[in-house]
């Protein structure tokens, strides 16, 4: 098979989430020194490239998704010396650092929206999205991510400003040459300080439809309207420009976050031969257990429907694109409680929700605290969250009249803030991520899960996303293998044939609370078919034609 090899497709990368990884000072937020005091852990663990949420400064109305000067570090997280470091110690390790780029919007405390807003006259007015209202309103119907609607009036000039997010992150206008000049300006000053790529934040809602139509609808108030800023018209001349003035210069790895895409729309975004990013992040697999209303309202996630989902991008893509997989990150719940389980089989599932994040083709992404098991956090009561989305769907909700034990309920399972609980380092105080108080509450289950306790346990997942991730690393045919899914249907088990020349690798997963009898397809063993590796009984099981299962047990069978 004719590859194309690229350092970024073999790679595994680590998301961080700085607030909530390791606080060096006491404070009770994760800073810069902080990461720096875990790179040895990172680099046992086997990953290659860090991917670190923003630390830009900002007043973190959204937790530095609201970036005021995109040139310093937030002061909370330390200083621009401390992120030199930081760098230099993880290349010494040869760990690359891809930093998060948020140039949707900006906050509205950043020096251009501040000069914006002071007059209609002003030189950086059009580095946003004004408009006189209508009819007594906002310009159009949009609804916000955060809020219910996507405009906010401004009493000095008479005019709304575009907030895709909340009201302190007016969205930039990138039919603007120069604001998109100066973003480009700022991407050379990193990359030229030597970070590794980017990932770049909701890339594909940058470009609006001309006009900025209402959505039509029967109904009053304010209407989801993604079709009209989701891929929008200029997105690939304005991604292209990019590669061409910044990206194409280095040699760098991007990843675009883009809700809302198709295949299609991914081979236009991060094809083999095209010139704008090298992949992005689907949301399709997160909406599995959405309901009709959207996130908060969830149903019950079938495992035909998640491998249908799975299964259509790993074959769409092959060959044509790059896929990145990922099983969770900081918008979302944690993986373990969604896809596995977090009672019972805690340690079964995590290892085999594992199996299947590093057996995919694409480029993996491991979210803080899951190589460890990390679960969601049972919140009580609005007073335990912190996540702006949460707290203003509480608002909202209320007033739609739910009860507050409903909307807690809804928090509970899917509330962005069940991943920015702290790190689990230790059992001691704050499960060793500070000495202070930490911004949000520790989960209560580190005195049994956390990482010293399992560096300490050679059966801990720990070790196990640790001989995982050097499997991948040996292996090509894992990062590159063609993908055949095996018995679609079933309700039980997933599996699927990983084929690269005349390596084929047969991975199985049980993603149950019962046994399951796995049929081996008719002629795939051959006498050199061993288990590589499995999750339960460290491989040590004969190879028959049928494989009996445990609860969440998972395997790689060598063919
Ligand atoms: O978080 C979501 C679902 O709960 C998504 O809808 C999310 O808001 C969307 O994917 C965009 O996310 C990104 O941009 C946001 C920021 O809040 C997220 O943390 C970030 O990942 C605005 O910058
Ligand atoms: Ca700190």
């Amino acid at each position: 098979m004719d590859i194309d090899r690229k350092w970024w497709k073999e790679a595994v990368v680590y998301q961080i989430y700085p607030r909530s990884f390791s606080d060096s000072n006491g404070d009770g937020m994760g800073d810069l020194r902080g990461i720096l005091s875990k790179l040895d852990y990172l680099q046992n663990l086997g990953v290659n490239v860090l991917w670190l949420c923003p630390v830009y400064e900002s007043p973190n109305d959204d937790n530095g998704y609201d970036i005021s000067d995109y040139y310093k570090i937030m002061p909370e997280f330390g200083t621009m010396e401390d992120f030199e470091e930081l760098l230099r110690e993880a290349h010494r390790r040869g760990l690359k650092i891809i930093m998060d780029l948020v140039v949707n919007h900006t906050s509205d405390e950043h020096a251009w929206f501040r000069e914006s807003r002071r007059s209609k006259q002003s030189e950086k007015r059009d580095f946003y999205i004004w408009r006189p209202g209508k009819n007594g309103g906002e310009p159009n119907n949009w609804a916000s991510f955060f809020t219910p609607s996507a405009w906010e009036y401004d009493n000095g000039s008479g005019e709304y400003y575009l907030h895709l997010f909340s009201k302190k992150q007016p969205d930039l206008n990138w039919e603007n040459k120069k604001v998109r000049e100066t973003v480009y300006e700022m991407m050379n000053w990193w990359l030229k300080k030597g970070i590794d790529g980017f990932r770049m934040d909701v890339i594909n809602c940058i470009s609006k439809t001309q006009g900025l139509p209402s959505v039509p609808s029967p109904n009053a108030g304010y209407q989801w309207a993604g079709q009209y800023f989701m891929n929008g018209p200029e997105v690939h001349n304005y991604l292209g420009e990019m590669n061409a003035q910044v990206l194409s210069k280095y040699d760098i790895m991007t990843v675009g976050e883009t809700p809302g895409v198709a295949p299609e729309d991914a081979f236009r975004y991060a094809g083999n031969d095209g010139h704008e990013l090298n992949m992005v992040f689907q949301s399709e697999l997160m909406d599995v257990d959405a309901g009709s209303s959207g996130k908060w309202e969830s149903k019950p996630w079938s495992l035909p429907e998640f491998k249908s989902i799975v299964s259509k991008w790993q074959t769409a893509l092959d060959g044509k694109a790059w896929n990145s997989i990922f099983l969770g990150n900081h918008d979302q719940p944690r993986c373990l409680s969604r896809f596995g389980n977090d009672g019972k089989y805690q340690k079964e599932s995590a290892k085999m929700l594992a199996t299947l994040l590093l057996t995919l083709q694409g480029t993996p992404y491991i979210f803080q605290g899951d190589e460890l098991g990390m679960t969601n956090m049972c919140f009580q009561s609005i007073e335990d969250c912190h996540d702006i989305e949460a707290i203003n769907y509480y608002k909202g909700a209320l007033q739609n009249g739910l009860k507050p034990d409903e909307i807690i309920a809804h928090i509970r399972q899917k509330s962005r803030d069940n991943a920015r609980t702290p790190m689990q380092w230790t059992a001691g105080k704050n499960a060793g991520f500070s000495q202070g108080k930490p911004w949000i509450e520790v989960n209560k289950n580190y005195t049994h899960i956390n990482a010293r306790n399992e560096e300490n346990d050679p059966d801990s997942i720990l070790n196990y996303y640790r001989r995982l991730i050097r499997i991948r690393h040996e292996f090509p045919a894992l990062v590159y293998g063609h993908y055949t899914p095996l018995y679609e249907n079933d309700k039980h088990t997933m599996s699927y044939i990983r084929t690269q020349n005349d390596t084929r690798l047969l991975i199985v997963l049980n993603f149950t609370t019962h046994e399951q009898i796995f049929r081996l397809p008719e002629g795939c063993l051959s006498e050199h078919s061993y288990v590589l590796t499995d999750n339960i009984r460290n491989g040590a099981f004969g190879l028959e034609k049928e494989i009996q299962l445990q609860p969440y047990e998972a395997c790689i069978i060598a063919l």
